[in-house]
Protein backbone atom coordinates (compact mmCIF):
# COMPACT_ATOMS: atom_id res chain seq x y z
CA UNK A 1 0.00 0.00 0.00
CA UNK A 2 1.22 3.44 -0.75
CA UNK A 3 1.27 5.87 1.75
CA UNK A 4 1.54 9.93 1.41
CA UNK A 5 5.09 9.81 2.28
CA UNK A 6 5.94 7.44 -0.51
CA UNK A 7 4.29 9.39 -3.42
CA UNK A 8 6.36 12.85 -2.23
CA UNK A 9 9.33 10.74 -2.87
CA UNK A 10 8.46 10.41 -6.54
CA UNK A 11 6.73 13.88 -6.90
CA UNK A 12 8.09 16.43 -9.60
CA UNK A 13 9.69 19.17 -7.25
CA UNK A 14 11.35 21.28 -9.79
CA UNK A 15 12.44 21.13 -13.11
CA UNK A 16 14.84 23.92 -14.54
CA UNK A 17 16.76 24.41 -18.07
CA UNK A 18 20.21 26.55 -19.61
CA UNK A 19 22.32 26.58 -22.20
CA UNK A 20 25.67 25.02 -22.28
CA UNK A 21 28.38 24.09 -25.04
CA UNK A 22 28.58 20.42 -26.39
CA UNK A 23 32.07 18.78 -28.23
CA UNK A 24 31.92 21.41 -31.42
CA UNK A 25 31.37 24.40 -29.06
CA UNK A 26 27.60 24.88 -29.82
CA UNK A 27 25.04 25.88 -27.66
CA UNK A 28 22.95 22.92 -26.44
CA UNK A 29 20.02 22.56 -23.71
CA UNK A 30 20.71 20.54 -20.19
CA UNK A 31 17.89 20.64 -17.93
CA UNK A 32 17.82 19.33 -14.06
CA UNK A 33 14.69 17.58 -12.43
CA UNK A 34 14.40 17.12 -8.67
CA UNK A 35 11.65 14.72 -6.68
CA UNK A 36 11.40 14.46 -3.18
CA UNK A 37 14.12 11.99 -3.10
CA UNK A 38 16.27 11.98 -6.32
CA UNK A 39 17.71 14.06 -8.81
CA UNK A 40 18.26 13.27 -12.49
CA UNK A 41 19.99 15.78 -15.70
CA UNK A 42 20.57 15.12 -19.33
CA UNK A 43 22.05 17.27 -22.41
CA UNK A 44 20.82 16.97 -25.48
CA UNK A 45 23.43 16.28 -28.36
CA UNK A 46 23.43 17.45 -32.21
CA UNK A 47 24.06 15.85 -35.42
CA UNK A 48 25.74 17.58 -38.66
CA UNK A 49 24.46 15.10 -41.33
CA UNK A 50 20.77 14.94 -40.09
CA UNK A 51 17.96 13.65 -41.86
CA UNK A 52 15.28 15.37 -43.42
CA UNK A 53 12.81 14.19 -41.05
CA UNK A 54 14.11 15.01 -37.93
CA UNK A 55 11.94 16.69 -35.10
CA UNK A 56 12.97 20.00 -35.20
CA UNK A 57 15.86 21.14 -32.71
CA UNK A 58 14.69 24.76 -32.06
CA UNK A 59 17.75 27.58 -32.49
CA UNK A 60 17.35 31.03 -31.85
CA UNK A 61 18.38 32.45 -35.14
CA UNK A 62 19.56 35.49 -33.74
CA UNK A 63 22.98 36.87 -33.60
CA UNK A 64 24.36 35.07 -30.69
CA UNK A 65 26.31 31.69 -31.32
CA UNK A 66 25.82 32.72 -35.03
CA UNK A 67 21.93 32.19 -34.44
CA UNK A 68 22.79 28.89 -32.62
CA UNK A 69 21.92 29.89 -29.35
CA UNK A 70 19.23 28.03 -27.59
CA UNK A 71 17.53 30.71 -25.16
CA UNK A 72 14.16 29.99 -26.65
CA UNK A 73 14.01 26.06 -25.71
CA UNK A 74 15.92 26.98 -22.41
CA UNK A 75 12.25 29.28 -22.01
CA UNK A 76 10.04 26.45 -23.39
CA UNK A 77 11.07 24.12 -20.28
CA UNK A 78 11.58 26.72 -17.79
CA UNK A 79 8.50 28.55 -18.63
CA UNK A 80 5.61 26.16 -20.21
CA UNK A 81 7.05 22.88 -19.35
CA UNK A 82 7.95 22.66 -16.19
CA UNK A 83 4.63 23.67 -14.59
CA UNK A 84 2.27 21.10 -16.30
CA UNK A 85 5.06 18.52 -14.65
CA UNK A 86 5.16 20.08 -11.31
CA UNK A 87 3.85 17.61 -8.87
CA UNK A 88 3.51 14.15 -11.31
CA UNK A 89 4.91 11.13 -10.18
CA UNK A 90 8.61 10.82 -12.11
CA UNK A 91 7.85 6.79 -12.61
CA UNK A 92 5.31 8.22 -15.15
CA UNK A 93 7.77 8.37 -17.89
CA UNK A 94 5.00 7.85 -20.53
CA UNK A 95 2.87 10.18 -19.45
CA UNK A 96 5.15 12.68 -19.00
CA UNK A 97 6.46 12.27 -22.87
CA UNK A 98 2.79 12.49 -23.99
CA UNK A 99 2.06 15.59 -22.10
CA UNK A 100 4.90 17.77 -23.37
CA UNK A 101 3.86 15.70 -27.13
CA UNK A 102 0.43 17.16 -26.47
CA UNK A 103 1.41 20.33 -25.40
CA UNK A 104 3.65 21.01 -28.46
CA UNK A 105 0.74 19.53 -30.83
CA UNK A 106 3.08 19.53 -33.62
CA UNK A 107 4.31 16.45 -36.16
CA UNK A 108 8.17 17.24 -36.00
CA UNK A 109 7.77 19.33 -32.37
CA UNK A 110 8.32 22.26 -33.89
CA UNK A 111 6.57 24.49 -31.61
CA UNK A 112 8.29 23.41 -28.34
CA UNK A 113 11.91 22.06 -30.25
CA UNK A 114 12.50 18.51 -29.95
CA UNK A 115 15.59 19.76 -28.09
CA UNK A 116 13.46 21.20 -25.14
CA UNK A 117 11.26 17.90 -24.88
CA UNK A 118 14.03 15.85 -25.21
CA UNK A 119 16.30 17.44 -22.26
CA UNK A 120 13.07 16.69 -19.73
CA UNK A 121 12.27 13.28 -21.35
CA UNK A 122 15.94 11.98 -20.43
CA UNK A 123 16.17 13.93 -17.01
CA UNK A 124 12.98 12.24 -16.15
CA UNK A 125 14.33 8.96 -16.46
CA UNK A 126 17.69 9.25 -14.36
CA UNK A 127 15.70 11.06 -11.95
CA UNK A 128 13.21 8.25 -11.71
CA UNK A 129 16.10 5.39 -11.48
CA UNK A 130 17.50 8.08 -9.04
CA UNK A 131 14.45 7.91 -6.56
CA UNK A 132 14.44 3.75 -7.26
CA UNK A 133 17.96 3.72 -6.34
CA UNK A 134 18.47 1.74 -9.96
CA UNK A 135 21.18 2.20 -12.10
CA UNK A 136 19.45 3.98 -15.22
CA UNK A 137 20.10 1.05 -17.32
CA UNK A 138 18.29 -1.40 -15.32
CA UNK A 139 15.66 1.35 -14.60
CA UNK A 140 14.79 1.23 -19.00
CA UNK A 141 15.40 -2.38 -19.25
CA UNK A 142 14.65 -4.27 -16.09
CA UNK A 143 15.89 -8.08 -15.29
CA UNK A 144 16.27 -8.14 -18.99
CA UNK A 145 19.40 -6.39 -18.87
CA UNK A 146 22.74 -8.02 -19.03
CA UNK A 147 23.89 -7.49 -22.78
CA UNK A 148 26.75 -5.78 -23.30
CA UNK A 149 27.41 -3.91 -26.84
CA UNK A 150 29.83 -4.35 -29.51
CA UNK A 151 31.75 -0.89 -29.84
CA UNK A 152 30.81 0.28 -33.86
CA UNK A 153 34.26 2.48 -33.37
CA UNK A 154 34.76 5.36 -35.88
CA UNK A 155 38.65 5.36 -36.35
CA UNK A 156 38.52 7.10 -40.22
CA UNK A 157 36.30 10.19 -40.51
CA UNK A 158 35.53 12.17 -43.62
CA UNK A 159 31.99 13.29 -45.03
CA UNK A 160 30.32 16.19 -42.83
CA UNK A 161 32.72 15.28 -39.98
CA UNK A 162 35.72 16.26 -41.48
CA UNK A 163 37.52 18.93 -43.87
CA UNK A 164 39.38 16.11 -45.85
CA UNK A 165 38.49 14.49 -49.47
CA UNK A 166 36.91 11.59 -48.12
CA UNK A 167 33.29 11.40 -49.42
CA UNK A 168 32.37 8.27 -47.12
CA UNK A 169 31.56 9.71 -43.48
CA UNK A 170 32.60 6.26 -40.84
CA UNK A 171 34.63 3.59 -41.35
CA UNK A 172 34.54 1.62 -38.10
CA UNK A 173 35.81 -1.11 -36.62
CA UNK A 174 33.62 -4.12 -34.74
CA UNK A 175 35.74 -6.29 -32.05
CA UNK A 176 33.00 -9.50 -32.48
CA UNK A 177 35.40 -11.41 -31.26
CA UNK A 178 36.31 -10.37 -28.01
CA UNK A 179 35.21 -12.43 -25.18
CA UNK A 180 33.97 -9.08 -22.57
CA UNK A 181 33.11 -5.36 -23.52
CA UNK A 182 36.11 -4.09 -21.51
CA UNK A 183 38.29 -6.42 -24.17
CA UNK A 184 36.77 -5.27 -26.95
CA UNK A 185 37.65 -1.51 -25.79
CA UNK A 186 40.69 -2.37 -25.33
CA UNK A 187 40.87 -3.90 -28.43
CA UNK A 188 39.89 -0.67 -30.45
CA UNK A 189 41.95 1.35 -28.38
CA UNK A 190 44.99 -0.76 -29.26
CA UNK A 191 44.11 -0.33 -33.06
CA UNK A 192 43.39 3.02 -32.96
CA UNK A 193 46.88 4.26 -31.49
CA UNK A 194 48.47 1.92 -33.71
CA UNK A 195 46.36 3.37 -37.28
CA UNK A 196 48.01 6.41 -35.98
CA UNK A 197 51.41 5.25 -36.53
CA UNK A 198 50.40 3.62 -40.19
CA UNK A 199 48.95 6.84 -41.52
CA UNK A 200 51.80 9.12 -40.39
CA UNK A 201 53.93 7.23 -42.28
CA UNK A 202 51.78 6.64 -45.28
CA UNK A 203 50.27 9.86 -45.89
CA UNK A 204 52.28 12.10 -43.56
CA UNK A 205 51.66 13.38 -39.55
CA UNK A 206 49.11 15.86 -40.60
CA UNK A 207 46.56 13.22 -41.78
CA UNK A 208 46.59 11.86 -38.35
CA UNK A 209 44.43 15.29 -37.06
CA UNK A 210 40.95 13.93 -35.92
CA UNK A 211 37.16 14.92 -37.29
CA UNK A 212 33.95 15.40 -35.11
CA UNK A 213 33.92 11.90 -33.78
CA UNK A 214 37.55 11.29 -32.85
CA UNK A 215 38.63 9.68 -36.05
CA UNK A 216 41.24 9.88 -38.20
CA UNK A 217 40.62 12.71 -41.00
CA UNK A 218 43.21 12.02 -43.48
CA UNK A 219 44.27 15.19 -45.52
CA UNK A 220 47.05 16.68 -47.52
CA UNK A 221 50.20 15.40 -45.76
CA UNK A 222 52.62 15.73 -47.84
CA UNK A 223 53.81 12.07 -48.72
CA UNK A 224 50.92 10.91 -50.48
CA UNK A 225 47.49 11.97 -52.36
CA UNK A 226 44.96 12.70 -49.61
CA UNK A 227 42.52 9.78 -49.07
CA UNK A 228 39.91 9.83 -51.41
CA UNK A 229 38.67 6.66 -52.38
CA UNK A 230 36.79 3.96 -50.49
CA UNK A 231 39.53 1.20 -50.31
CA UNK A 232 41.97 3.60 -48.72
CA UNK A 233 40.73 3.69 -45.40
CA UNK A 234 39.46 0.35 -45.72
CA UNK A 235 43.37 -0.41 -46.38
CA UNK A 236 44.59 1.35 -43.38
CA UNK A 237 42.10 -1.01 -41.36
CA UNK A 238 43.35 -3.69 -42.66
CA UNK A 239 47.29 -3.36 -42.51
CA UNK A 240 46.58 -2.50 -38.88
CA UNK A 241 44.31 -5.00 -37.67
CA UNK A 242 47.01 -7.70 -39.68
CA UNK A 243 49.89 -5.99 -37.83
CA UNK A 244 48.13 -6.03 -34.29
CA UNK A 245 46.93 -10.00 -35.13
CA UNK A 246 43.28 -9.05 -34.50
CA UNK A 247 42.22 -10.25 -37.98
CA UNK A 248 40.18 -12.76 -36.89
CA UNK A 249 38.29 -10.61 -34.21
CA UNK A 250 37.69 -7.18 -35.60
CA UNK A 251 35.21 -6.80 -38.32
CA UNK A 252 34.50 -3.69 -40.27
CA UNK A 253 31.32 -1.54 -40.21
CA UNK A 254 30.83 2.19 -42.85
CA UNK A 255 28.10 4.52 -42.51
CA UNK A 256 28.75 6.36 -45.72
CA UNK A 257 26.10 8.72 -45.01
CA UNK A 258 25.28 8.60 -48.79
CA UNK A 259 22.38 11.54 -48.60
CA UNK A 260 25.29 13.96 -48.48
CA UNK A 261 26.58 13.51 -51.93
CA UNK A 262 23.55 12.55 -53.76
CA UNK A 263 21.57 14.81 -55.98
CA UNK A 264 18.18 14.39 -55.87
CA UNK A 265 17.45 16.28 -59.23
CA UNK A 266 19.89 13.92 -61.12
CA UNK A 267 19.35 10.96 -58.90
CA UNK A 268 23.20 10.77 -58.94
CA UNK A 269 26.01 9.88 -56.99
CA UNK A 270 28.77 12.15 -56.55
CA UNK A 271 31.67 10.56 -54.57
CA UNK A 272 35.76 9.74 -55.38
CA UNK A 273 35.20 12.28 -58.32
CA UNK A 274 32.99 9.66 -59.95
CA UNK A 275 28.98 9.89 -60.74
CA UNK A 276 27.14 6.83 -60.17
CA UNK A 277 23.64 6.05 -60.40
CA UNK A 278 22.11 3.99 -58.21
CA UNK A 279 23.40 0.34 -58.92
CA UNK A 280 26.42 1.32 -60.15
CA UNK A 281 26.58 2.52 -56.15
CA UNK A 282 25.43 -0.99 -54.92
CA UNK A 283 27.55 -2.64 -56.80
CA UNK A 284 30.34 -0.80 -55.55
CA UNK A 285 29.39 -1.49 -51.66
CA UNK A 286 29.19 -5.14 -52.92
CA UNK A 287 32.51 -5.30 -54.54
CA UNK A 288 34.33 -3.54 -51.63
CA UNK A 289 32.24 -6.03 -49.39
CA UNK A 290 33.04 -9.11 -51.05
CA UNK A 291 36.84 -8.01 -50.47
CA UNK A 292 37.23 -6.79 -46.74
CA UNK A 293 34.86 -8.39 -43.86
CA UNK A 294 32.15 -5.84 -43.89
CA UNK A 295 29.56 -6.87 -41.71
CA UNK A 296 27.59 -3.21 -41.55
CA UNK A 297 26.74 -0.77 -43.78
CA UNK A 298 24.61 2.29 -42.86
CA UNK A 299 22.78 4.61 -44.86
CA UNK A 300 24.17 3.13 -47.66
CA UNK A 301 21.77 5.24 -49.95
CA UNK A 302 20.28 8.64 -49.67
CA UNK A 303 17.20 9.03 -47.61
CA UNK A 304 15.18 10.12 -50.94
CA UNK A 305 16.41 6.60 -52.31
CA UNK A 306 14.06 4.39 -50.99
CA UNK A 307 14.15 1.88 -53.75
CA UNK A 308 17.89 2.07 -53.67
CA UNK A 309 17.29 1.14 -50.03
CA UNK A 310 14.89 -2.23 -51.20
CA UNK A 311 17.35 -3.22 -53.80
CA UNK A 312 20.49 -3.20 -51.98
CA UNK A 313 18.89 -5.02 -48.99
CA UNK A 314 17.78 -7.81 -51.28
CA UNK A 315 21.14 -8.37 -52.66
CA UNK A 316 23.59 -7.80 -49.35
CA UNK A 317 21.09 -7.84 -47.02
CA UNK A 318 21.45 -11.94 -46.27
CA UNK A 319 25.63 -10.96 -45.68
CA UNK A 320 25.02 -7.91 -44.20
CA UNK A 321 23.43 -5.52 -42.12
CA UNK A 322 21.94 -2.65 -43.88
CA UNK A 323 21.30 0.38 -41.26
CA UNK A 324 18.83 2.79 -41.54
CA UNK A 325 19.64 6.41 -39.98
CA UNK A 326 18.70 9.75 -42.31
CA UNK A 327 15.91 7.09 -43.80
CA UNK A 328 14.00 6.27 -40.67
CA UNK A 329 15.31 8.89 -38.14
CA UNK A 330 14.13 6.75 -35.44
CA UNK A 331 10.42 7.32 -36.70
CA UNK A 332 8.12 4.88 -35.85
CA UNK A 333 6.25 5.60 -38.55
CA UNK A 334 9.01 5.93 -41.40
CA UNK A 335 10.27 2.36 -40.53
CA UNK A 336 6.70 1.17 -40.16
CA UNK A 337 7.13 1.52 -44.62
CA UNK A 338 10.33 0.64 -44.60
CA UNK A 339 9.04 -2.87 -42.44
CA UNK A 340 6.22 -3.32 -45.42
CA UNK A 341 8.80 -2.29 -48.82
CA UNK A 342 11.84 -4.24 -47.20
CA UNK A 343 14.15 -1.38 -46.77
CA UNK A 344 17.19 -2.15 -44.58
CA UNK A 345 17.43 -5.24 -41.92
CA UNK A 346 18.50 -2.92 -38.98
CA UNK A 347 17.35 0.56 -37.29
CA UNK A 348 19.86 3.21 -36.17
CA UNK A 349 18.40 4.93 -32.77
CA UNK A 350 18.88 8.26 -31.64
CA UNK A 351 16.81 10.05 -29.42
CA UNK A 352 17.07 13.67 -30.44
CA UNK A 353 15.96 12.29 -33.97
CA UNK A 354 12.83 11.98 -32.88
CA UNK A 355 12.50 14.04 -29.45
CA UNK A 356 11.13 11.84 -26.53
CA UNK A 357 12.94 8.58 -24.93
CA UNK A 358 9.08 6.71 -24.75
CA UNK A 359 8.80 7.36 -28.47
CA UNK A 360 12.54 6.02 -29.15
CA UNK A 361 12.00 2.61 -27.27
CA UNK A 362 8.46 2.35 -29.43
CA UNK A 363 10.57 2.61 -32.44
CA UNK A 364 13.41 0.31 -31.32
CA UNK A 365 10.28 -2.36 -30.15
CA UNK A 366 9.01 -2.14 -33.60
CA UNK A 367 12.48 -2.92 -35.06
CA UNK A 368 12.38 -5.70 -33.06
CA UNK A 369 9.41 -7.46 -34.02
CA UNK A 370 10.33 -7.19 -37.52
CA UNK A 371 13.36 -8.74 -37.26
CA UNK A 372 15.32 -5.71 -37.97
CA UNK A 373 17.81 -4.89 -35.52
CA UNK A 374 19.04 -1.95 -33.26
CA UNK A 375 22.33 0.02 -33.28
CA UNK A 376 22.20 2.72 -30.52
CA UNK A 377 23.95 6.02 -31.84
CA UNK A 378 25.47 9.10 -30.58
CA UNK A 379 25.27 12.56 -32.43
CA UNK A 380 28.55 13.73 -34.15
CA UNK A 381 27.84 16.64 -31.84
CA UNK A 382 27.64 15.08 -28.44
CA UNK A 383 27.83 16.35 -24.86
CA UNK A 384 29.29 14.03 -21.18
CA UNK A 385 26.15 12.84 -20.97
CA UNK A 386 26.19 9.20 -21.03
CA UNK A 387 22.28 8.15 -21.58
CA UNK A 388 22.96 6.31 -24.56
CA UNK A 389 25.43 4.08 -22.84
CA UNK A 390 22.64 2.83 -20.26
CA UNK A 391 20.29 3.13 -23.55
CA UNK A 392 22.24 0.16 -25.50
CA UNK A 393 22.45 -2.21 -22.49
CA UNK A 394 18.79 -1.13 -20.87
CA UNK A 395 17.31 -2.26 -24.45
CA UNK A 396 19.89 -5.09 -25.37
CA UNK A 397 20.88 -3.47 -28.64
CA UNK A 398 23.69 -5.17 -28.73
CA UNK A 399 25.59 -2.78 -30.77
CA UNK A 400 26.41 0.80 -29.91
CA UNK A 401 27.79 3.43 -32.21
CA UNK A 402 29.93 5.97 -30.32
CA UNK A 403 33.24 7.32 -31.86
CA UNK A 404 36.79 7.06 -31.10
CA UNK A 405 38.60 7.21 -27.94
CA UNK A 406 40.72 10.48 -28.53
CA UNK A 407 37.72 12.60 -27.33
CA UNK A 408 36.30 12.58 -23.68
CA UNK A 409 32.75 13.35 -24.75
CA UNK A 410 32.72 9.47 -26.52
CA UNK A 411 34.79 8.18 -23.82
CA UNK A 412 32.33 9.10 -21.93
CA UNK A 413 29.82 6.68 -23.43
CA UNK A 414 32.40 3.52 -23.44
CA UNK A 415 33.46 4.36 -19.83
CA UNK A 416 30.13 4.52 -18.21
CA UNK A 417 29.71 1.03 -20.54
CA UNK A 418 33.04 -0.41 -18.42
CA UNK A 419 31.27 0.71 -15.06
CA UNK A 420 27.94 -1.50 -16.24
CA UNK A 421 29.92 -4.60 -16.99
CA UNK A 422 31.97 -4.28 -13.47
CA UNK A 423 28.54 -3.80 -11.72
CA UNK A 424 27.42 -6.92 -13.28
CA UNK A 425 29.97 -9.51 -12.73
CA UNK A 426 29.72 -12.12 -14.06
CA UNK A 427 26.10 -11.74 -15.54
CA UNK A 428 27.31 -9.72 -17.79
CA UNK A 429 27.20 -10.85 -21.58
CA UNK A 430 28.91 -9.62 -24.20
CA UNK A 431 27.35 -9.01 -27.46
CA UNK A 432 30.02 -10.30 -29.42
CA UNK A 433 29.57 -12.22 -32.72
CA UNK A 434 26.00 -12.06 -31.97
CA UNK A 435 25.91 -8.20 -32.20
CA UNK A 436 22.64 -8.58 -35.02
CA UNK A 437 20.39 -10.49 -32.33
CA UNK A 438 22.19 -10.47 -28.84
CA UNK A 439 19.26 -12.39 -27.05
C1 LIG B 1 25.44 9.57 -38.22
C2 LIG B 1 25.80 10.52 -37.10
C3 LIG B 1 26.57 9.96 -35.98
P1 LIG B 1 25.38 13.05 -37.26
O1 LIG B 1 25.30 9.96 -39.39
O2 LIG B 1 25.19 8.40 -37.96
O3 LIG B 1 27.73 9.28 -36.35
O4 LIG B 1 26.26 11.73 -37.55
O5 LIG B 1 25.18 13.14 -35.80
O6 LIG B 1 26.20 14.17 -37.85
O7 LIG B 1 24.09 12.85 -38.00
MG1 LIG C 1 24.51 7.87 -39.94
Amino acid sequence: MLSAKDYEMFEIIDIKAREVLDSRGNPTIETEIITGEGYGSAIVPSGASTGKNEALELRDKNQRYGGKGVLNAVRNVNETITPLLIGMDIRKQREIDRIMIEEDGTENKSNLGANSILSVSLAAARCAADTLNLPLYQYIGGLNTYVLPVPMMNVINGGEHAGNELDFQEFMIMPVGAKSFSEALRICAEIYHHMKKIIAKKYGKSSTNVGDEGGYAPDEGGYAPPMKEISEPLEVIMSTIEELSYKDSVKIALDTASSTFYDEKSKMYNAMGKKMDSGELIDLFADVSSKYPIVSIEDPMAEDDFDGFVEITRKLGKKIQIVGDDIFVTNKNILSTGIKKGACNSLLLKVNQIGSLTEAIDTASMAYRNGYSVVVSHRSGETEDTMIADLAVGISSGQIKTGAPSRSERCAKYNRLLRIEEYMGQSAVYAGKNFRIPF
